[in-house]
């Protein structure tokens, strides 16, 4: 809840200091047995919140748990992540995100769920989204921009989610262009991009991101099992997802702003210290057919460029890469 969004920022902003109920009323403009019944279902969530007469409330552990609140205490972003709507079971964040864009969400909003029942990859594939085991989540961004440039904000994102990767888990992920990051070759997350646009303006973009964190390698269906990884696999440990979550959050939100202020370049240069399939031989499938080649790297828009066997290069916008394999 928004509410509870802001009580926690307050107890950061108290740095583990007593805060009195009365300020806090006072700073979130609600009243002070408002204050009272958020602190209950804090309480309830697991975060020890002590009181003391006189002095106020005081928060001394978080539950450490996989929870909107715990999302939101270790929280450094302006705007990215604020709010996030947090589901427990939801066909597809996607969607739902799209619904709440076209009601005039905020920039920033993300909307996460535990579990997906119709998760959606590109091209009406499907996206596998275990309960309990990865990030499945939307996120709403609202830039003034041309809507051919909002690709980009695919492998924007793919540096946020690869650096916030490196972060939390200690792992090195491979991004595979457009939308795919690596762990040994396989998969271990999706990155879909959708936008919402009026002429040729962006109003919204939503960016659908699925990480696969926790799980073993039993929890992927059959069809996945040669493809799919998560980051526990190759951690050999749990990766706690909140803190992914905050981590992919001031991680984009820094890029963000880098990209409003500098466009897509700075982001490019990034991006390319992450790429795999850069300098190899590649196969890209496209509805209009399929071309093979060497990935030449891509250009200041985020365009691959491919030489073909007869020396001819390729814009290509949007493809399923294959990374041909060692003859
Ligand atoms: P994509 O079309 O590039 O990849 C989809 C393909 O990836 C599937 O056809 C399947 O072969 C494989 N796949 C499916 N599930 C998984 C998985 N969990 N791990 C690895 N490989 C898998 C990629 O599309 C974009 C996916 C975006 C998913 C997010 S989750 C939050 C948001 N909500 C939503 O419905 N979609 C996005």
């Amino acid at each position: 809840s928004p509410v509870r969004q802001k009580i926690l920022d307050a107890f950061r902003k108290a740095g583990g200091g007593y805060l009195s109920g009365e300020k806090i009323a006072g700073e979130i403009g609600i009243s002070r047995t408002a204050v009272w019944k958020h602190i209950a279902e804090l309480r309830k969530e697991g975060f020890l919140v002590e009181a003391v007469p006189k002095k106020g409330y005081r928060l001394r552990e978080t539950p450490g748990e996989w929870s909107e609140e715990e999302i939101y205490w270790g929280l450094e972003t302006k705007r990215i992540g604020r709010p996030i709507r947090f589901f427990e079971t939801v066909d597809s964040t996607q969607k739902i995100a799209h619904e709440l864009a076209a009601n005039g969400a905020e920039e920033g909003t993300i909307v996460l769920a535990d579990e997906q029942t119709m998760g959606r990859g590109r091209l009406s594939r499907g996206w596998h989204s275990k309960k309990g085991k990865g990030i499945w989540m939307s996120l709403i961004i609202r830039p003034d921009i041309a809507v051919q440039k909002a690709p980009q904000f695919t492998l924007l994102a793919a540096v946020g989610v690869a650096g916030a990767i490196e972060d939390v888990a200690g792992l090195s992920p491979k991004i595979k262009w457009p939308n795919d990051l690596l762990i040994e070759g396989k998969k271990v997350c999706g990155i879909l991009t959708e936008m919402v646009s009026q002429e040729n303006r962006v109003l919204a973009i939503i960016i659908g991101i699925g990480i696969n964190v926790n799980h073993r390698p039993g929890d992927f269906p059959d069809a996945l099992k040669d493809k799919a990884t998560s980051l526990a696999i190759h951690a050999g440990k749990e990766i706690p997802r909140a803190k992914l979550v905050q981590s992919f959050c001031l991680k984009f939100e820094r890029l963000y702003d880098t990209y409003l202020k500098a466009g897509f370049l700075p982001v490019k240069t990034l991006w390319e210290t992450y790429a795999c399939s850069i300098g190899q031989r590649i196969e890209a499938r496209m509805v209009q057919g399929t071309i093979r080649g060497k990935a030449l790297g891509i250009d200041e828009e985020g365009v691959l460029l491919l030489q073909d066997d007869s020396g001819r290069i390729h814009h290509i916008y949007s493809a399923d890469i294959e990374i041909e394999k060692d003859v």
